[in-house]
């Protein structure tokens, strides 16, 4: 398919979707978090230049509505986890992040929490008081006291979003306002991102009805927006995207074409069964399987090696954009 036929499609993707709610408040959260991090440092850190590094990180599934005033819609399998982890391992080697994750999936500093925290970790001390019980105190102050820290430092801005619409809505403004910052920024994409959609203008505006027999749906091939973000968006970016397959037999391949068609960076390739144990970082210098290692607190998950390889890799892009 031709340049032009893909950003024909890409243009009527967004001029056929809904508006998306807020979005002058999410200009403004976006553009004072850019700001932050290059007027406070700045100045007395020239030198520094790792402090002026962005990334924006994806995660968790998007949603595919199937009736305007959405009462159903299709859904993925995606926890956030990998994503929220990766965050974490950001903001420890200094980046900002802007987070854009599915509303109610896992939140940076809170994977070793219960599943219902709020109930699971608080019991009664008296009649009037709560407290924090003691099996969770530390995981509790742990995860209240990093997330303080990174979102007073401004390193962290989190934005959620449902659908494929707000998703790709939100990626664009995201990129937009990250482009000056050029080669410093980042875009980790580790979003379970539909491949397929309802088109807005053939959806249904009410509750499909129940009784009239089986269901027709016709869906439709969701542009791919990582040519556009790397072509226009963000040029100058550093993108890592992500590859995800049930046969481990056609990842690397799939990877490898999607290295080189999209001309990311590199490909992150996972297949959904030993996601959280290995990842294999597929790009031109070759491709590196990072493990966890449970021996190692910190390295027990694969985050944490993976975000050591593409801070890394990174540092190595800016230095060659820079000389
Ligand atoms: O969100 P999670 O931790 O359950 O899984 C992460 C992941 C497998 C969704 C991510 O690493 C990934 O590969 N995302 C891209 C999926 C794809 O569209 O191929």
């Amino acid at each position: 398919m031709s340049s032009e036929v893909v950003e024909d499609e890409i243009s009527s993707f967004f001029e056929s979707s809904p508006p998306l709610k807020n979005m002058d408040g999410i200009i403004k959260k976006l553009n004072r978090f850019i700001k932050l991090n290059s007027s406070s440092r700045g100045e007395n850190h020239q030198s520094d230049w790792r402090e002026e590094d962005r990334v924006c990180v994806t995660s968790g599934g998007t949603t595919v509505p199937l009736e305007q005033r959405c009462v159903r819609y299709i859904d993925n399998f995606s926890s956030g986890n990998r994503g929220a982890a990766s965050t974490e391992n950001f903001v420890k080697a200094g980046y900002a992040v802007i987070f854009l994750y599915r509303r109610g999936t896992c939140q940076p500093y809170c994977r070793s929490l219960p599943d219902d925290p709020f109930l699971e970790c608080f019991e009664f001390r008296d009649k009037r008081n709560i407290q924090v019980h003691a099996s969770h105190l530390e995981a509790v102050k742990l995860a209240v006291m990093d997330h303080q820290a990174a979102v007073a430092d401004g390193r962290l801005l989190k934005l959620p979003f449902s659908t494929i619409y707000e998703y790709l809505q939100m990626l664009r403004l995201i990129a937009t306002a990250l482009k000056d910052v050029g080669s410093c920024s980042m875009f980790y994409l580790a979003a379970a991102v539909s491949d397929f959609y309802v088109p807005w203008e053939s959806m249904t505006e009410h509750k499909i009805e129940s009784g009239s027999g089986p269901l027709d749906i016709r869906l439709a091939q969701v542009p791919k927006m990582l040519s556009i973000l790397r072509s226009n968006w963000a040029p100058n970016a550093f993108c890592i995207s992500f590859k995800l397959e049930t046969d481990s037999k056609i990842l690397i391949e799939k990877a490898t074409k999607a290295l080189q068609k999209y001309k990311v960076h590199a490909v992150v390739a996972s297949e959904l069964s030993t996601r959280k144990e290995e990842v294999v970082v597929v790009s031109s210098s070759g491709n590196v399987v990072v493990r966890r290692d449970c021996d190692k607190p910190d390295e027990s998950i694969v985050e944490y090696n993976l975000i050591r390889l593409i801070v890394d890799r990174h540092s190595t892009y800016i230095k060659e954009s820079h000389s």
